[in-house]
């Protein structure tokens, strides 16, 4: 039995060594509200086929995994949001088994681009070690994903909902190469920077994919994390963000949110919190985030 559906065009690109993008549904679901979810899904694929590679929208439905969406399976997915199952490695199994439909995290979007044979992945942020991981435990599964699965994720850096110096550590210890894109920092999502440094500063999409090619090629099985700082006009005031950030974490503690529901939740409330401010900065940065991602995927192949 065969759970994966690789759409016609991805397929084809993939068979003729063409560069494919890989992109994850929970910010589709999850991430963003409707209908600026589905504009911004759309746009992100238009912005991979600009840069000359094939955009690969992943999902689970009807029983599939789903590599490659057609607008209406997009459309579906921005429609039901939080309806949809958020769907990361330990979710793949039931959600397959009945049949639901699957937004997939990063984690879970790792495993299908890597069983597609895709090696590169644009998104907006991973997940990580979230603050109070010490009582909580709470740590995404995107983390373990990257010690193992070979695919790359281009994001803009880790949003400061989580605790990015437990995050960077916990990388570290997984041997998971965090790179920046032309910086030394590591940019913090709606801001470019955070305090914290990158492993190494890389100059352009070509130096990343041969450090890809080199990493894999030694048998060095696992992901890379590239981090894109967000376009400096898009940039959000640090101030401003860190406040937002302290209110829903607080908000949250009253809420009594944990496990899964966190990660939206709290992306939810810096949104509110922010007003529209943080959703234009989070579509341009994860357009800008597409556009390397094609780039690099053009030196993959
Ligand atoms: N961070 C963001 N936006 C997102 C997510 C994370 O800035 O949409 C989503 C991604 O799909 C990521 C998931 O894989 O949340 C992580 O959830 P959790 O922390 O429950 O593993
Ligand atoms: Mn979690």
């Amino acid at each position: 039995m065969n759970y994966i559906d690789i759409k016609p065009e991805v397929a084809e690109a993939l068979q003729n060594k063409q560069p494919v993008v890989a992109l994850e549904s929970t910010i589709i679901s999850h991430g963003m509200p409707y209908p600026k979810n589905m504009e911004t899904a759309l746009q992100v694929e238009a912005v991979v086929r600009a840069e000359g590679a094939v955009p690969a929208s992943i999902a689970l439905m009807d029983g599939k995994i789903k590599i490659g969406l057609t607008k209406a399976e997009i459309k579906l997915l921005a429609q039901k949001g939080r309806e949809v199952i958020k769907t990361s490695r330990r979710d793949i199994p039931y959600v397959l088994l009945h049949k639901l439909t699957g937004a997939t995290t990063v984690a879970a979007t790792m495993i299908a681009a890597e069983k597609a044979g895709i090696k590169i992945f644009a998104t907006g942020g991973i997940g990580g070690v979230h603050r109070g991981a010490n009582e909580t435990f709470d740590i995404s599964a995107d983390l373990q994903e990257l010690a193992k699965t070979n695919v790359a994720v281009v994001c803009a850096g880790i949003k400061s909902i989580l605790d990015l110096g437990l995050t960077l550590e916990y990388l570290e210890t997984m041997g998971v190469p965090v790179l920046g894109y032309q910086t030394d920092e590591l940019p913090a999502f709606y801001t470019r920077k955070s305090g914290f440094k990158v492993d190494y500063k890389m100059e352009g999409p070509q130096e990343i994919a041969d450090l890809l090619q080199v990493k894999w090629a030694t048998g060095l099985n696992g992901g890379v994390v590239i981090a894109n700082p967000v376009p400096e006009a898009y940039a959000l005031d640090e101030r401003v963000m860190q406040k937002a950030i302290e209110q829903a974490l607080a908000a949250q503690l009253t809420a009594g949110i944990k496990g899964k529901d966190s990660t939206p939740f709290l992306l939810a409330k810096v949104k509110e919190l922010t007003s529209g401010q943080s959703l234009v900065s989070n579509i341009e940065l994860v357009l800008n985030n597409a556009r390397l991602a094609a780039k690099i995927a053009g030196y993959c192949l």
